[in-house]
């Protein structure tokens, strides 16, 4: 049979490698990925041996800046992976997310896990798993690795995934960059695939360098597009990279807003 690989991706210190050896025990193979110092782990599930988790290195984002980025973001859109089972550290909901909100757009079906929730606990911090899983589109699932909890339940989760795991539904953002977004999706190359369109659209639309020189376009389609882009800065009043950013944290604010109460936020209604 086939082996199905399931990526494994999250901040560094989310309890990515703790969570890794608690699914995969002694199952693992080290290596390096092809032409950089970046290590590359991949171990069967235990449950399930036809199962392989790969996990990708740490990082916050998936710019260009760091090599651990960038083979990150190679595997996830050229190995085809069949699901992400994004890690977070949810103690720090809002900062974790920020890389949620960038798997969102990989057009990969997709599972969360909220790991530390012992710390959130303790922090007082309530948060409402099904909301969050509604508000985003995908499955939850809370966990704290080092108490061994919840780690079962990543495991139905992830079967579920193989049989009716779906592409998750991208975040929406301000009107007026959304028009920009469709208008470049248009003008993106027909190589392409149609769920992977729209990274590629926000990828151009932030002026990402290697995005840029991977595809094949026209002059003419190069100036469409930064056309675009200018005219969108203009109206917006900032440069695009920091456009997106910032409609990430308002997407990523509304998202908390609605599943996360703070022991302020309940102290303070009680009284
Ligand atoms: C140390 N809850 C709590 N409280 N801690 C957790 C959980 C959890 O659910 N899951 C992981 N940790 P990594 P990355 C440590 O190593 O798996 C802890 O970077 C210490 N080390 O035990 O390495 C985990 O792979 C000394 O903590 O994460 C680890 O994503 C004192 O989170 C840390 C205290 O986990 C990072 C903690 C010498």
């Amino acid at each position: 049979m086939t082996k199905k690989q399931i990526a494994l991706v999250g901040n560094p210190n989310s309890g990515k490698t703790s969570l890794f050896n608690e699914l995969t025990g002694s199952n693992q193979s080290v290596g390096n990925w092809p032409g950089v110092t970046v290590e590359k782990k991949e171990g069967k599930l235990k449950k399930n041996p036809n199962i392989v988790l790969q996990d990708l290195p740490g990082i916050y984002s998936l710019s260009p800046y760091t090599p651990e980025e960038v083979v990150a973001r190679d595997y996830l859109l050229q190995d085809n992976p069949s699901g992400i089972l994004n890690i977070i550290d949810a103690s720090n909901l809002e900062r974790n997310l920020y890389l949620t909100t960038q798997l969102l757009e990989l057009g990969i079906p997709m599972i969360l896990s909220l790991n530390m929730m012992d710390v959130v606990e303790k922090k007082g911090i309530r948060l409402n798993e099904e909301k969050l899983a509604y508000s985003l589109g995908i499955p939850v699932v809370k966990m704290s690795v080092t108490k061994k909890e919840g780690l079962s339940d990543a495991l139905v989760e992830i079967d579920k995934l193989f049989v009716h795991g779906r592409i998750p539904d991208f975040p929406l953002y301000d009107n007026r960059l959304e028009v920009a977004l469709s208008e470049i999706s248009e003008l993106l190359p027909d190589n392409i695939l149609t769920h992977q369109k729209r990274w590629y659209s926000i990828k151009l639309f932030e002026r990402d360098e290697t995005v840029c020189s991977r595809n094949v376009m026209s002059d003419e389609v190069k100036k469409e597009i930064e056309d675009i882009i200018s005219m969108t800065e203009e109206i917006i009043g900032d440069d695009s990279e920091s456009i997106i950013i910032n409609e990430r944290y308002n997407y990523i604010s509304q998202v908390v807003s609605l599943c996360c109460l703070k022991e302020t936020d309940y102290k303070l209604s009680m009284s």
